[in-house]
C-alpha cells in the first residue's frame, strides 16, 4: 500500500471485499464513464504511488507445441499459426535475457512455457533458472500450466514469486474458448499456488466476443477468491492468424472490444482489487499512447516491458520510456518493488 496514504486510504476504502455480486459489478461498468474513472482514481491514489508504473519483463522459455486448445493462444498445436515448436531454453540464454531486461529497468521477469503442466524434469530445469534469475536481484514469475501442490511448493523452494495463471473470462464462457480443461482445473491451480504461499498473479482477456456480464463475471471471480491476486494481468486479444479467433477466421470472429471498454474493465478490476498491481498486459502494440494514459488513469500500474511478449510483439523500450516521459510517470525502481514485498 502507499504508505503516504495508508491511513486516510484504508480508513475510507475499508476491508477488502471478497463478497462482490455480479450485478453490483455490473452496475460499476454502466457507471458514466468519468465517474467510474474518478472512482478508480479514488481507488488509485488511496493504495498506490499516484504516477508509478512496475515493469516485467516476458521470455518464452519454452515455445509452442501445447496440447491444449486455448482458442486465442497461437502456441496451440491445434492452429496452424506459424509458431515453431522449440525446446526449452538453456538456463544460461535465460539468464542473459533477464540481465538484459534488468539492464532497461525491469524489476520483475516472467517465465512463460506452453505447457499444459510442467513435468517433473521441466519443474528441475525451471528450479535452477528461478534460482539465478532471483539471484540477479529480480522478482520472479512463472507460468507453466497446471500445477499440482508439490510442484507449486517446488517452485516456492526454488524462490519463486509469482505464479501466473489466468483464469482468462467467465466460467460460463470459458467453454466456449477452452475444450481441453476446465475453469475447475485453473481454480485449483490457483489454491494450489496460493497454499504454497506464492504470489498470484491472474487476471483474463477482453476481446474474445465476451459480453460485458462475462468481463464482470472474471472480475467477481477473482475479486471473490479467498485473497485478491496480488497482480491481475488484463489482456487484450491480439487477434493471430490461423487462431478462431482471429480477425476473419470465423463468421463474426472480430471480437475488439472498442477501446473505452477496455479501460472500463481496468477501472472495474483496481475498484475491486484496491491493493492489486493490475497490468495492462497483452495489445498494446495496437493501442494508442492515449488509450494507454486512459488506461493508466484506470488504475493500471504495471506493463510488459521489451520487444516482445512470448511470441507476438509488444512497444519497443524506447517507446515506452518516452510514452512515460510524456505522462511524468516513474518506473518502478527495485527498491521500491522489495519495500512493496515485505509489506
Ligand atoms: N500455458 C500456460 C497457461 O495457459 O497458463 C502459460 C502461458 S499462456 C500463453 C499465458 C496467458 O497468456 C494465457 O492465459 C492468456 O491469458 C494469455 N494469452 C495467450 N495468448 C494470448 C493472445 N493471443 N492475446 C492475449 N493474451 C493471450
Ligand atoms: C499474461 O496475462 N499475458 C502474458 C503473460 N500473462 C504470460 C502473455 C501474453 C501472450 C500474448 C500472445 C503471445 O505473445 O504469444
Ligand atoms: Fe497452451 Fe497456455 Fe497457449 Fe493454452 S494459453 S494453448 S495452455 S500455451
Amino acid at each position: 500500500m502507499n504508505p503516504a496514504a495508508s491511513e486516510s486510504g484504508s480508513a475510507r476504502f475499508s476491508a477488502l471485499r471478497h463478497d462482490w455480486r455480479l450485478a453490483e459489478v455490473e452496475a460499476l461498468f454502466a457507471l458514466p464513464f468519468m465517474d467510474l474513472m474518478f472512482r478508480a482514481q479514488q481507488v488509485h491514489r488511496a493504495f498506490h504511488a499516484a504516477n508509478r508504473v512496475q515493469m516485467s519483463t516476458l521470455l518464452s522459455i519454452k515455445t509452442g507445441g501445447c496440447p491444449e486448445d486455448c482458442a486465442y493462444c497461437p502456441q496451440s498445436i491445434h492452429y496452424d499459426t506459424g509458431v515453431a515448436r522449440d525446446d526449452m531454453l538453456p538456463v544460461e540464454a535465460v539468464l542473459e535475457a533477464a540481465r538484459k531486461a534488468q539492464a532497461a529497468g525491469a524489476t520483475r521477469f516472467c517465465m512463460g512455457a506452453a505447457f499444459r503442466s510442467p513435468r517433473k524434469k521441466d519443474i528441475e530445469r525451471i528450479a535452477t533458472m528461478i534460482r539465478e534469475v532471483g539471484a540477479l536481484g529480480l522478482e520472479t514469475c512463472a507460468t507453466l500450466g497446471m500445477l499440482t501442490p508439490d510442484q507449486a511448493r517446488e517452485l516456492k523452494d526454488a524462490g519463486l514469486d509469482y505464479y501466473n495463471h489466468n483464469v482468462d473470462s467467465s466460467e460460463e464462457f470459458y467453454k466456449q474458448i477452452i475444450s481441453t480443461r476446465t475453469y475447475q482445473h485453473r481454480l485449483d491451480t490457483l489454491e494450489a499456488v496460493r497454499n504454497a504461499n506464492l504470489k498470484v498473479c491472474s487476471g483474463g482477456i477482453v476481446g474474445m466476443g465476451e459480453t460485458r456480464t462475462d468481463r464482470a463475471g472474471m472480475l467477481v471471480t477473482l475479486a471473490n477468491l479467498p485473497e485478491h491476486p496480488q497482480s491481475v494481468p488484463v489482456n487484450q486479444l491480439v487477434q493471430v492468424r490461423g487462431t478462431p479467433l482471429a480477425d476473419g477466421a470465423a463468421p463474426g470472429a472480430n471480437h475488439g472490444v472498442d477501446g473505452f471498454e477496455f479501460v472500463r474493465t481496468i477501472a472495474v478490476a483496481r475498484i475491486l482489487m484496491p491493493a492489486a498491481q493490475v497490468r495492462l498486459s497483452a495489445g498494446r502494440e495496437a493501442m494508442s499512447e492515449e488509450l494507454q494514459a486512459l488506461a493508466f488513469m484506470a488504475g493500471a500500474n504495471s506493463i510488459f516491458y521489451g520487444e516482445k511478449l512470448l511470441t507476438t510483439g509488444n512497444p519497443d523500450v524506447e517507446r515506452d520510456r518516452a510514452l512515460l516521459a510524456k505522462l511524468c510517470i516513474e518506473s518502478e525502481t527495485q527498491a521500491q518493488t522489495d519495500a512493496r514485498g515485505c509489506c
